[in-house]
């Protein structure tokens, strides 16, 4: 049987790989990196590049260990990337680029039904990222997994218009986008047009998965990049919302007849770099191990309150960087197999 095998984002946990921060780095400066990484920034010479301090990284190795030895004793089988150089520089005969890191594989990986999908980052850097997890994809393969990789793109500069603080300037030129544009809620999966996810990217993941599923393009929610800041989903017909972002105009018709938590009590952990990788709203950023249980960053304790208000028991362990690293639990993991089948959560 496929050792991939998952439809949703809360059926009890049995595979999932979760990332490192071994290696990480910030890319050299282009086009991509200014619109979907720091649209806070006027010019590109103002983007920091460069490793990340050691202490980041040491310290996030220390608390994804936590995490793993956590996720084990829950009985998941728990897989990592290998630790990649991403200082050595690479090109196509358009462009020249170095890195990112390995620590946020939701961003590169979808994980839906019994297939694999290498996802086509608009970001250079990510080009070649999924590299780390080749070993793993190889036994997933051996297993029965369907293994695609989205067809390259081209990321010359003309993928994006000049960016222009928070507005979507990704171009639809060819499919483009992260894998954490995408929620999966069974047969319906949402897909966020921002700067990390453009109209052609959601037309091809539309025709790769057929007629089983719908995938419902989402806007004017959050441009800038992903959206596991945005919603978390809980359980069958029951998600977390943030209300900076979303409201009834433009609630995505899917969710509406959902139950949502409106959180808006997400603590700010700060970052201890000065040009976080996310937004104060990682803290929503979790992962539910089935739809009773979640683990939680352990300085979100309203959240924590919140969801044991609604009968969601959580775990609460230890992450220091999830802003300048740019991930929470959910973006530092990919789910790859839980216990379930192929279901609509929508009427
Ligand atoms: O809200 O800053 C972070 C994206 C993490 N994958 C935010 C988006």
């Amino acid at each position: 049987m496929s050792l991939v095998n998952v439809f949703n984002e809360w059926d009890p946990l049995e595979e999932i790989i979760v990332g490192t921060a071994i290696g990480a780095q910030l890319p050299r400066p282009d086009i991509s990196v200014h619109a979907i990484d720091f649209p806070e920034l006027r010019a590109i010479a103002d983007i920091p590049t460069g490793p990340f301090p050691k202490h980041i990284v040491e310290e996030t190795e220390e608390d994804l260990a936590l995490f793993i030895e956590t996720l084990e004793d829950l009985s998941v089988v728990v897989r990592r990337p290998e630790a990649q150089d991403h200082s050595i520089e690479f090109s196509t005969p358009h462009w020249t680029t170095d890195g990112l890191y390995n620590y946020c594989p939701r961003d590169i990986i979808l994980a839906m039904g019994n297939s694999i999908i290498e996802a086509p980052s608009p970001l250079r850097s990510r080009f070649l990222e999924t590299q780390a997890y080749k070993d793993i994809f190889i036994d997933y393969l051996r297993s029965g997994t369907k293994w695609i990789s989205a067809p390259r793109p081209r990321l010359t500069d003309d993928s994006f218009a000049e960016p222009d603080g928070f507005k979507v300037c990704l171009k639809n030129t060819e499919p483009m986008f992260d894998a954490a544009n995408v929620l999966r809620m069974g047969r319906d999966l949402l897909y966020l047009i921002s700067n990390s996810g453009n109209e052609l990217g959601a037309i091809w993941l539309q025709n790769l998965l057929g007629s089983d599923y719908k995938v419902h393009t989402c806007y004017n929610l959050y441009n800038q990049k992903h959206i596991d800041t945005t919603f978390t989903l809980l359980g069958p017909g029951l998600a977390l919302v943030n209300p900076e972002r979303v409201n009834e105009h433009n609630l995505p018709e899917v969710l509406r007849k959902w139950d949502l938590i409106w959180f808006d009590s997400v603590v700010d952990v700060g970052s201890a770099t000065p040009n976080p990788l996310s937004s104060r709203w990682i803290g929503i950023n979790f992962l539910m191990v089935n739809p009773s249980l979640a683990i939680v960053e352990e300085r979100q304790t309203p959240l924590r309150k919140c969801l044991e208000l609604h009968g969601i028991e959580t775990i609460p362990l230890r992450l220091r960087h999830p802003r300048a690293m740019g991930g929470g639990f959910h973006c530092a993991s990919v789910d790859v197999r839980r216990r379930g089948t192929l279901e609509s959560y929508v009427e």
